[in-house]
């Protein structure tokens, strides 16, 4: 072989790999995102998570691949929402009312008695939904989708007949509206986090708390709590949210298929939170704990704390809160 001879086929051969390369080059520009995410790998948003990431990678051809970090371990939840607002990660699910100290928009959800159905509570967040956007939007945010946890409940390692009983207990709280009630009823409120949860209650920081059947079982509620107080007080949600800017920095097919992906995971993240509440009572009594309904009286009392609530929300909410809770009562 000459040297002139291989010298014209290596660069033919250099000339292909570059061809080769320029060709292959979109399928390999691939964008990989974070999901910071607070709650266990086999809670019902986690698993809905994982699916709308699944969603996207195969409706993107694996362009955009998101990675989802479940169980508080990129980021604790009170800090996930700042996290993909400055970039830390590029999307992010939240329960949002831990940040109703921002704004009061953000805790609609968890005034009890006001949406304690998941059809109500569907309608609240249709009411609310545009006040969320827009306060999530001047934050840097895009709102993505919402999907509701469990109707809460009370748990404790007593009876609770009235809220009298609830005077002196260690009770842990989740945010603004669950440390109040603490306060309402003369308890000790100490702020968990669920992924801490399960700490708390085996080294006894806290003796009862408020919050769905389902964290009761992702935190064994059963092996240091004896009953489970069916309240049904209130159904808060997790949103989930995109940064603006790495939003914005996809192409416009990406996006599409980022918003379908999303537009089918609120749907499916509802259906889901509500086929498995009440599997997950019958596991705390599988697990020998008492689920019952509030007795009249502890019912009465839990009503009077939401009234003091609905009108502490109302008073800081202002004349767009009274709006968005009218145009909700007229659903
Ligand atoms: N579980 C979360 C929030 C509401 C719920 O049901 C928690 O207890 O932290």
């Amino acid at each position: 072989m000459s040297f002139s001879m291989s010298m014209s086929r290596a660069i033919r051969l250099i000339g292909g790999t570059a061809l080769a390369l320029t060709l292959t080059a979109p399928a390999s520009a691939q964008t990989k995102w974070n999901l910071p995410a607070a709650y266990p790998t086999d809670n019902p948003h986690t698993v809905n998570l994982m699916a709308f990431a699944k969603d996207v990678a195969e409706a993107t051809g694996g362009k955009l691949q998101i990675t989802v970090h479940p169980g508080a371990s990129l980021f604790k939840a009170p800090e996930i929402k700042r996290a993909v607002a400055t970039g830390q990660a590029q999307v992010g699910e939240v329960l949002i009312s831990l940040h109703e100290n921002e704004d009061p928009i953000f805790g609609i959800d968890v005034i009890p008695f006001v949406a304690t159905s998941y059809q109500q509570s569907y309608k609240l967040w249709q009411a609310s939904k545009p006040a969320i956007e827009k306060k999530l939007a001047a934050q840097g945010l895009k709102l993505l989708f919402a999907v509701p946890w469990g109707p809460q409940g009370i748990y404790a390692k007593k009876d609770l007949n009235t809220v009298e009983d609830m005077k002196g207990l260690k009770w842990r709280a989740y945010n603004v509206g669950t440390s109040r009630i603490a306060d309402l009823v003369g308890a000790q409120p100490v702020t968990i986090q669920a992924a801490e949860l399960p700490q708390a209650l085996a080294t006894g920081v806290v003796n009862a708390f408020m919050t769905s059947g389902s964290t009761g079982y992702d935190s064994k509620a059963w092996e240091t709590m004896s009953h489970f107080y069916d309240t049904q007080a209130w159904i808060p949600k997790n949103i989930t949210f995109v940064n603006k800017a790495a939003f914005d920095a996809l192409d416009k097919t990406t996006q599409d298929a980022l918003l379908k992906a999303a537009a089918a995971a609120e749907p499916r993240g509802w259906k889901l939170a509500e086929e498995k509440a009440g599997w997950y009572l019958d596991q705390l009594k599988a697990n020998k704990m008492k689920v019952l309904p509030p007795s009249d009286a502890l019912k009465a009392g839990m009503l009077k704390i939401g009234e003091q609530l609905t009108s502490d929300w109302i008073k800081k909410a202002g004349p767009d809160g009274a709006a968005v809770i009218e145009a909700y009562k007229k659903m």
